[in-house]
């Protein structure tokens, strides 16, 4: 129902969700990364609000993206890192982001990475014909993408439901093995299992060598599309590209822009020239790339007249990670932790993508709105999951209690009313766990991170120990106790808005 908020007086804002992948709280200037140099982050975080404890809902990609969009923890839904051609992981029937601003008369629009899969289940995905459902299907009525990751196949672009410059002649087909994919008269590529020499980029390891596609080995297989794959090194440019003229054309008209870069995942191949503009390799020239991405979209809403009245949000999907399966030049030097050359990924914090430990979820986290938001810093505690019921509240539109049953108003909080956020908060990182934050004490479950590897439950105060150093769990029994029964309650529950009044 809709019951637009009369404080916008007809003029609501636009919002940009400006995502990054893999990108962590120490890789950006603002946030004290030294060695890449982020001026376009840098000003929109002096113009706007920095998040010193703002999180996305996991520590890898597709939960973080689902609770993003949906308000629902991945775990509850079993949703974890999709492979190559996995259906769509969003019921078409559940409120969305996209949704609820399409609910307020937004034009709603996805630019980048998807990966939150294609098509019906149990029904392979037809590329040559409407590829769908997807993004179109839950509440974008624009989509350009990059349907999966740019390490897995296929390595071609979406528009709408089509492959972007397919040719009939050379039908496209992905799937687990070269049997399965290769037919007479479609373009086959070199299974890198059987070709090292065909990954010419650089070479790649473990999982990341299937199929050879401009020469870097990605994860799954597919044949045919040759007239249709995309170039790694481009990749920034036709996004950002799309992203500009999403903003002109709508720019007349409330829109919702989630602009999703890949730029620091693997296999990072920036453009030639951003190449060599740091000295970390690829992973470094890959953020100074995203940084210019996030620039062009600035310059785009100012050329348009919009940057008064635009929400933008700058954040990631979960932390850093260094050497992810490539050669390419990143350096991970094991006996100082995880750091690449005298940077760490995640600043202060502990631990990166995957992991449990606050850079897993800890990551740059920045809201600009000049007409409403007084610029400065906050340490009120949110998290990206909470976008649905917060600009819910923002749009004055009602969200029923069983739709995004984990999403909490902390609208408050985003425009800097608020400094303390959300009483308690759930981290999630897949086999690696979940944490319960309440203040600044964080409680982690006992763990088995492999048939091998048991953790014990861990407790932190990070008021004194931001880097997760000191396990206190057997000097505070009672609070871990207590931690650990209210997380459990919280994750057997429908969702941490509808089962809890204080949270
Ligand atoms: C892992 C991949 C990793 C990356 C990740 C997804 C291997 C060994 N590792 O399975 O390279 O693709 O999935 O990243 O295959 S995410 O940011 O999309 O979650
Ligand atoms: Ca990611």
């Amino acid at each position: 129902m809709l019951l637009v908020s009369e404080s916008f007086a007809g003029h609501r804002p636009n919002v940009v969700i400006i995502y990054g992948d893999d990108v962590g709280y120490g890789d950006v200037g603002a946030y004290g990364s030294e060695m890449i140099p982020t001026p376009n982050i840098d000003k929109l975080a002096k113009e706007g609000l920095l998040f010193t404890d703002g999180h996305c809902a996991a520590a890898t990609c597709t939960p973080s993206r689902y609770s993003l969009l949906t308000g629902i923890h991945g775990f509850r839904d079993g949703v974890s890192i999709l492979p190559p051609n996995a259906p769509l992981a969003i019921g078409t029937d559940i409120l969305t982001l996209p949704k609820l601003f399409k609910q307020a008369g937004y034009s709603t629009g996805v630019v980048g990475k998807w990966h939150l899969g294609i098509g019906a289940e149990g029904q392979a995905v037809d590329w040559n014909a409407e590829v769908k459902p997807g993004p179109l299907e839950i509440g974008f009525d624009f989509s350009f993408l990059l349907p999966s990751t740019n390490d897995r196949v296929p390595c071609v672009y979406l528009d709408g439901h089509k492959v972007v410059n397919l040719d009939p002649k050379d039908p496209l087909y992905v799937g687990r093995s070269t049997a399965q994919v290769n037919r007479p008269g479609s373009t086959a590529y070199p299974d890198a299992k059987k070709n090292q020499e065909a990954m010419t980029y650089y070479r790649s390891t473990h999982g990341h060598n299937n199929s050879v596609i401009n020469g870097i080995g990605r994860i799954g297989y597919m044949a045919g599309g040759k007239s249709a794959l995309w170039n790694d090194e481009t990749m920034a440019d036709v996004f950002v590209d799309k992203a500009k003229q999403y903003i002109k054309d709508h720019k007349d008209k409330a829109f919702f822009l989630y602009f999703a870069s890949q730029d620091s995942h693997v296999p990072r191949a920036p453009h030639p020239r951003f190449q060599g503009k740091t000295k970390l390799g690829y992973r470094g020239d890959a953020m100074v790339q995203f940084d210019w991405s996030t620039g062009e979209i600035m310059k785009a809403l100012e050329q348009h007249g919009l940057t008064e009245n635009t929400i933008v949000i700058f954040s990631s999907d979960n932390g850093p990670v260094y050497d992810d399966g490539y050669a390419d030049g990143t350096q991970v030097k094991k006996s100082q932790g995880e750091s690449d050359r005298g940077h760490d990924g995640s600043g202060i914090y502990r631990g990166g993508k995957y992991q449990i430990y606050e850079g897993g979820t800890r990551v740059p986290f920045i809201v600009r709105w000049p007409a409403k938001i007084k610029p400065g810093k906050s340490d009120a505690l949110v998290n990206q999951i909470d976008f649905i019921a917060s600009f819910s509240s923002l749009l004055g539109v009602e969200l029923p209690e069983n739709d995004a049953p984990d999403s909490r108003n902390t609208l408050s909080a985003f425009l800097g009313k608020d400094q303390t956020g959300l009483p308690s908060m759930i981290e999630e990182a897949g086999k690696a766990g979940r944490a319960l934050r309440v203040g600044s004490w964080k409680y982690i479950q006992a763990r088995r991170e492999s048939s091998s590897k048991k953790v014990s439950g861990e407790l932190y105060n990070l008021a004194d120990d931001q880097g997760e150093k000191k396990n206190v769990i057997s000097e505070h029994p009672e609070r871990a106790t207590e931690m650990a029964k209210q997380l459990t309650a919280l994750m057997k529950a429908k969702g941490v808005r509808v089962s809890s009044k204080n949270n």
